[in-house]
């Protein structure tokens, strides 16, 4: 369904498993800080109405979206977490340097996670304008950062309950 027609941030917590005893980091971007702010404080929020202890939870700035894949490798060496969420928003300008940071960002977060085996969250809104960012950072498409929270607390249980079978089987 396009998204035009669809509000994105459609999650429903109980569908969402319990992020009790799991540790996370939150990696904001400082550009478009207002609007990165707010996609983290959703973020943050959820993983918290979802059981997540607030100790349990780290928050680490950097300066740009670019960033963000050195933030989340810093992060990951202290191999403690059970999932990593970048938060950036890289706004269309008048040259092609956002298609430049939005592409490098995914790739660079897409191989990060699938590298270190610990789910890295592509919580990245790449808008037209600041108007796109506002509906989508806790405007009328909801808020992009509830999203990238649930979908950490998801992976990071696929990730625990996989473990587990493992172990259980014996050998
Ligand atoms: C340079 C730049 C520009 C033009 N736009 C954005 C943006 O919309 N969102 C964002 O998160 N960062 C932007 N940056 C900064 C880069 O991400 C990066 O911090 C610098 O290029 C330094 O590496």
């Amino acid at each position: 369904m396009a998204s035009s027609i669809q509000n994105l941030s459609s999650v429903v917590s109980k569908d969402v498993p319990s992020a009790k005893g799991m540790k996370m980091a939150i990696i904001r971007a400082e550009w478009n800080t207002k609007i990165t702010s707010a996609l983290a404080e959703g973020c943050r929020s959820f993983l918290i109405e979802n059981g997540l202890v607030e100790s349990d939870l780290d928050m680490v700035d950097v300066p740009g979206s670019f960033e963000l894949p050195m933030g989340a490798k810093i992060v990951l060496g202290q191999e403690k977490y059970d999932a990593v969420i970048c938060i950036g928003c890289v706004i269309r300008g008048e040259t092609k340097h956002d298609e430049y940071i939005s592409n490098a960002v995914a790739t660079s977060i897409s191989q990060l996670s699938i590298l270190s085996s610990t789910p890295v969250i592509f919580g990245v809104l790449t808008p037209n304008n600041i108007e796109q960012a506002k509906d989508r950072s806790g405007g009328k498409h909801g808020n992009k950062g509830v999203e990238a929270a649930a979908t950490a607390i998801k992976m990071a249980a696929l990730k625990k309950s996989k473990k587990q079978q493992k172990k259980s089987i014996g050998f």
